[in-house]
């Protein structure tokens, strides 16, 4: 089926995608399969999502290669390489366009082309979409695809527009590169901030770090991908995925290498696991000594215990110390004040040892905060930086603001912006009450963000394909998501997070909205796992799609 083109420039299809990044593009081509007519339409010049805004120096995944990748498609599971086991941005953008050729998909995404606004008449039950080109793309569903990583939030900092030299973010980095030997500064130091230093500041005549909060962040371990490590998962292909599938963060969990180990029976009761707050100080340092960072996926304690926790801290502050030279620097570096595990956990090469490089300064901005950006540089309560590039790597209104940022108007005309006024409230993360045939992937209340995105992805594009697929052959013409039901599920998503470090009094992480000022505190994404959502997800279709209204 095609899309249909009329006199006055709709484009009607069945279904309108918003963004062409991993979740589109399967969207896409699921869609297809089914026999629907769709229209995606995407902001950047070319399909990759998050791969393709993110193109920072440094930038790479920090899930194993082997696992993060599509799994709809096993022959494309057998026929793709990757060569690291933590596979770098050019390498995952390639992956995205070889998708993207392999399945034909480009010619149904309209590039270059961002949405602006999509409203629904409940009287047609039809979506339409308006694009910042002008064009209108009417359907019956709505998928927002737009990513919970992907609206970029640069910080209202006085005199930004006077700055003559150059100011780039992170996820919106310009595809021709940039030349970095010059006076560099770099705002944030969060996953991208510590991914990206320690490359630039091998190109940066220097480089001033501008840190508000300094993080944990543990080494990635890198390495090229073994050959037989590769070649086990391809011959455990099918088992991996299914693994993946039932997992609670969408990982196998299992070394196809090592497979008759991990699958020998257990026999007798578990060993207690250990616990780092019955250690004394001498044990304390000796598991360090034998564990290093291991010790953090060994003491489970130190995820619910806050004495345990503190005890990892110190532990973590004497490792910062150890490796930086300076100790004033090392203090500067020490997270202190929050828990480990409160925000999304980093992971680096080289990035403490980066600090003792002598083209590298830390501005430690607690110290002084930043008063304004100058025509030449950045300005602090403790002193001016005169720099030629400014970064932001402060990272994004996660989880709602691609959203938001979408003019969306539901039933009657009612805005998104307005019904989120208080916090977003999804059922499932899938739908909005009041959003007929609107549907979110990687939405507030999904576990999205907390597994394997791209396993989480697969699971929301398969649920709302099949939902599509059963309206339709049952005549139904809209699916919305209750008040109650969706209430509900904001209870339960806010329950389960309960007792986590996630939401500890003094964390301040973008799962909780508090990197933009302004934005309802609230644990935005679904921290019970992804297996036992997916069951959740399944049950409900199982009842009749319980807590949804068909018409
Ligand atoms: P993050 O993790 O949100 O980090 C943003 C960093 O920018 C963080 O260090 C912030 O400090 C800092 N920041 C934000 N606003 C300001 C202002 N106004 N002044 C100074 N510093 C600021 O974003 P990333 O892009 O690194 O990572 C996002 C996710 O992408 C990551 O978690 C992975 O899932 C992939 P703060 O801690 O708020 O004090």
């Amino acid at each position: 089926m095609t899309a249909t083109e009329t006199a006055e420039d709709v484009v009607r299809v069945d279904a309108v995608v918003v963004g062409a990044g991993f979740a589109g593009m399967y969207l896409l081509h699921k869609l297809r399969q089914d026999g629907l007519s769709v229209r995606v339409v995407e902001a950047g010049t070319d399909v990759g999502g998050t791969w393709y805004w993110n193109r920072y120096p440094g930038a790479r995944c920090d899930v194993p290669s082997m696992e993060y990748s599509y799994g709809f498609d096993a022959e494309l599971g057998q026929e793709w390489e990757w060569t690291e086991l933590m596979a770098a941005q050019p390498e995952i953008l390639r992956y995205a366009q070889h998708v993207a050729e392999r399945f034909d998909l480009r010619r149904d995404i309209s590039f270059s082309t961002r949405v602006v606004a999509a409203s629904f008449d409940g009287g047609r039950a039809r979506w339409t979409v308006t694009t910042d080109r002008g064009d209108r793309i009417e359907a019956p569903f709505c998928i927002m695809a737009t990513g919970a990583l992907s609206a970029a939030n640069i910080p209202e900092v006085p005199g930004l527009e006077r700055f003559t030299g150059r100011v780039l973010h992170t996820g919106a980095w310009p595809k021709e590169g940039v030349d970095l030997g010059c006076r560099v500064g770099i705002i944030g130091t969060g996953s991208s901030g510590v991914q990206a230093i320690p490359v630039i500041a091998e190109q940066a005549e220097q480089l001033f770090v501008f840190q508000r909060t300094p993080g944990f962040t543990f080494p990635a371990n890198n390495k090229p991908l073994r050959p037989d490590v590769k070649q086990a998962y391809k011959e455990n292909y099918a088992e991996v995925r299914e693994r993946q599938r039932h997992s609670s963060t969408g990982f196998s969990n299992w070394s196809p290498i090592n497979k008759a180990d991990k699958k020998a029976p257990a026999t007798g009761p578990r060993p207690p696991r250990p616990k780092l707050r019955e250690l004394d100080e001498q044990q304390r340092q000796e598991a360090w000594q034998q564990y290093g960072f291991g010790l953090f996926n060994r003491f489970t304690d130190i995820y619910k215990d806050p004495a345990s926790n503190a005890a990892a801290c110190d532990l973590y502050a004497e490792h910062v110390h150890a490796v930086v030279q300076d100790p004033d620097v090392a203090d500067a570096l020490t997270p202190v004040g929050y828990p480990v595990g409160c925000k999304r956990q980093v992971l680096d090469t080289n990035f403490y040892e980066t600090f003792n490089r002598p083209n590298v300064t830390l501005v430690d901005l607690r110290k002084g905060a930043i008063t304004e950006i100058t025509e030449t540089g950045v300005q602090t309560e403790t002193g001016h930086y005169e720099l030629d590039i400014l970064i932001f790597a402060t990272g994004f209104d996660a989880m709602t603001g691609a959203l938001e940022r979408i003019d969306l108007r539901g039933r009657d005309g009612v805005r998104l912006t307005d019904v989120w006024a208080e916090g977003p409230r999804t059922y499932l993360g899938l739908q909005v009450a009041g959003f007929p045939n609107l549907f979110t992937v990687t939405g507030p209340g999904s576990p999205s963000v907390l597994a394997n995105v791209i396993v989480a992805i697969e699971q929301h594009v398969e649920w709302i394909a099949d939902t599509i697929g059963h309206l339709r052959r049952n005549g139904l013409r809209t699916i919305e998501a209750t008040a109650e039901a969706a209430e509900e599920w904001g209870r339960h998503v806010n329950d389960v997070a309960q007792g986590t470090m996630y939401v500890a009094p003094t964390c301040n992480s973008w799962y909780l909205g508090a990197n933009i000022p302004g934005k309802p505190r609230m644990f935005l994404p679904y921290v019970g796992g992804l297996g036992r959502y997916r069951a959740r997800c399944d049950e409900i279709v199982a009842n009749g799609y319980e807590g949804f209204a068909l018409a």
